[in-house]
């Protein structure tokens, strides 16, 4: 089991310590229940229908109300068999899923950890068009070094989304300094370490989610309308503060 990155020596060591005695022993309800603070559907910061037009309220009510509860019920059903690794937070569960012996429950922990993750993470990068914003100064300066200009970021980044077969995600991540697009299926994102093979591992900074279920109702089977509209409700002033931390 390798050390994750932002995780210290001694939070690494329980991890390494939990993830062994949940594998092991069977824990009863009641004692994980004492223990360990449930993960819970956090309120979406804004209306149903405040991204509209660009992402309907029916599609927002049901991606929040239903498939992110569930992902949220998935995590905490898999949590209760391993009531040790409960206790740490998701970041440090999901850079740590190699290590969790039992294949169920690493997996339930990969499929709704991840869902929980993703979807938390997705709503919280995305605002009203009219506060949409643009990057920060920083931010702006780091797309282009990477990317060229900030319309060859977006048609990276747009590709990534259109070329992910099925159901996954697109991100723009912050790896040792450097700025890359990724993609990743289902529901693994790039703090998963050692099973995302062809993904880039990083800091989330945005994502997209290009499962039909965030964009059927409203844009049936056109993936790519949905991407480009989707930047329209990009909260740059977000992702310009989660770049500003993961580069400090
Ligand atoms: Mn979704």
């Amino acid at each position: 089991m390798k050390q994750p990155a932002g995780m210290n020596r001694r939070q690494f060591v329980q991890l390494a310590a939990a993830t062994a005695a949940g594998a092991a022993v069977l824990p009863d309800r009641a004692s994980a229940a004492e223990t360990t603070a449930a993960h819970t559907l956090p309120a979406l910061p804004y209306q149903f229908a405040a991204l509209e037009p660009h992402i309907d309220a029916r599609t927002m009510e049901i991606h929040h109300g239903k498939h992110h509860a569930t992902y949220v019920a998935g995590l905490n059903g898999a949590l209760e068999k391993v009531p040790d690794l409960a206790k740490h937070p998701l970041e440090h569960i999901l850079a740590g899923l190699p290590a969790v012996a039992d294949e169920s429950v690493r997996t339930a922990l990969r499929n709704h950890g991840g869902g929980h993750w993703n979807h938390t993470f997705f709503w919280e990068i995305m605002t009203p068009a009219a506060s949409s914003g643009a990057p920060s100064e920083k931010l702006a300066a780091a797309i282009t070094a990477a990317f060229g200009s900030m319309d060859d970021f977006k048609k990276t980044f747009n590709e990534a989304a259109a070329k992910r077969f099925g159901s996954g995600w697109a991100w723009l991540v912050l790896t040792d300094g450097k700025l890359k697009v990724t993609s990743t299926p289902n529901q693994d994102n790039p703090l998963m370490k050692g099973l995302v093979p062809d993904a880039e591992l990083g800091t989330p900074l945005l994502g997209l989610d290009v499962w039909e279920h965030a964009y059927y109702l409203h844009y049936q089977n056109r993936r790519a309308d949905y991407i480009g509209a989707w930047w329209n409700v990009v909260n740059w002033s977000a992702v310009s503060k989660r770049f500003a931390e993961a580069a400090a």
